[in-house]
């Protein structure tokens, strides 16, 4: 894994700091009643608490085993209580505090995530196995959005690699399908257009096999220490972290292996601004905003500018061989 790497002491500085500025906005909640009695009992407190105002049931995350990223990363991590309130989730409406208004009582269990196509032993994954079939690990990436913010977050899962791996791909396999969960009961987004932002459902996405193969490229069932929260993907979802965040797909319960390109929903919805690579890629434009720089969400407060250069493959440099001989101005 390359993972830029600073001084043991600069970097843990800086996840104090947001882990204070985190309690901080906590104990500000709590005086102000935004976190109930009865969830501050709880270890998922801040996320269970936060919108409770009412008596309404809240998901339930509980504490994963996996090994800690052992690089620490060169950029603040961005503080768990805005990785898990501003989110992009359209099956639980378009605004970015829908998802976790609205996903709080979206059952992820039983799950099951089916690994089909053109390979030789195709399997289903139940919840228990999302957990337990690979070993867990934690991978501190950047997440650049293509409306142009980005953040710091530490997943925890494993690699898509090693899930294709078990089920043996054909040579024929040149992409990898994605497909999110289609129930309109649980997500009101899938009930109508209008209500989910004019996509239509289910959410898919794809990847090049050697894309999807690709070391960086990860299934996430957790952040900061825990499952995922529903408005985050729960119980899994991809991270693809050279790429805008649309091509990282929440609550997958498909992966198909094809030989052929598979239709992708932001492309299908408008070819001409979300291209089916979509490398973030500070030299081309979104037909209607600059791609050269982002907003980086941290600890630094609501309403910060807190403006960086956007960089090439969002600085995961060691993805450029796979489109060596590629225009990527046409590919974008
Ligand atoms: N099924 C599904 N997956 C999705 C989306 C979505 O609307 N539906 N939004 C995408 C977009 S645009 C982004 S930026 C990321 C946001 O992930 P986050 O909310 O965990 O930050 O999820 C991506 N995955
Ligand atoms: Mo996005």
């Amino acid at each position: 894994m390359l993972i830029n790497v600073l001084k043991t002491s600069d970097a843990n500085e800086k996840q104090v700091t947001d882990e204070t500025v985190y309690n901080q906005r906590r104990d500000i909640l709590k005086s102000m009643g935004f976190i109930g009695a009865s969830a501050l009992l709880t270890s998922n407190s801040a996320q269970a608490g936060f919108f409770s105002s009412d008596d309404k049931e809240t998901f339930k995350t509980r504490a994963l085993d996996y090994a800690p990223a052992n690089q620490l990363h060169s950029e603040a991590l961005t503080p768990e209580e805005k990785i898990i309130t501003h989110n992009n989730f359209y099956e639980f409406g378009t605004g970015k505090s829908d998802p976790v208004e609205n996903a709080q009582q979206f059952d992820v269990n039983p799950w099951s995530l089916r690994v089909e196509g053109l390979a030789e032993d195709p399997f289903t994954l139940d919840y228990d196995e999302l957990f337990k079939q690979f070993p867990l690990e934690e991978r501190i990436y950047r997440m650049r959005c293509v409306e142009a913010w980005s953040m710091v977050v530490p997943w925890i899962g494993f690699s898509l690699a090693a899930l294709l791996k078990k089920a043996k791909p054909l040579s024929s396999a040149k992409y990898v399908a994605f497909e999110t969960l289609y129930d309109p009961k649980q997500m009101p987004g899938q009930k109508s257009r209008f209500a989910g932002g004019g996509i239509e459902y289910p959410y898919v996405e794809g990847l090049r096999i050697d894309e999807a193969m690709h070391p960086l490229t990860l299934l996430s069932v957790g952040l900061y220490g825990k499952t995922l929260p529903p408005q985050n993907g729960a119980p899994i979802r991809l991270v693809v972290p050279w790429k805008y965040g649309f091509k990282s797909i929440k609550s997958i319960t498909r992966i198909r292996l094809t030989d052929k390109r598979p239709p992708t929903t932001w492309n299908i919805l408008a070819a001409s601004e979300y291209g089916f690579y979509a490398n973030v890629n500070p030299t081309v434009d979104h037909p209607r905003w600059s791609q050269a720089s982002e907003r980086r969400i941290s600890s630094a407060g609501l309403f910060s500018r807190n403006r960086i250069d956007t960089k090439m493959f969002n600085g995961y440099d060691q993805v450029a061989s796979l489109y060596q001989g590629m225009d990527l101005r046409k590919h974008f």
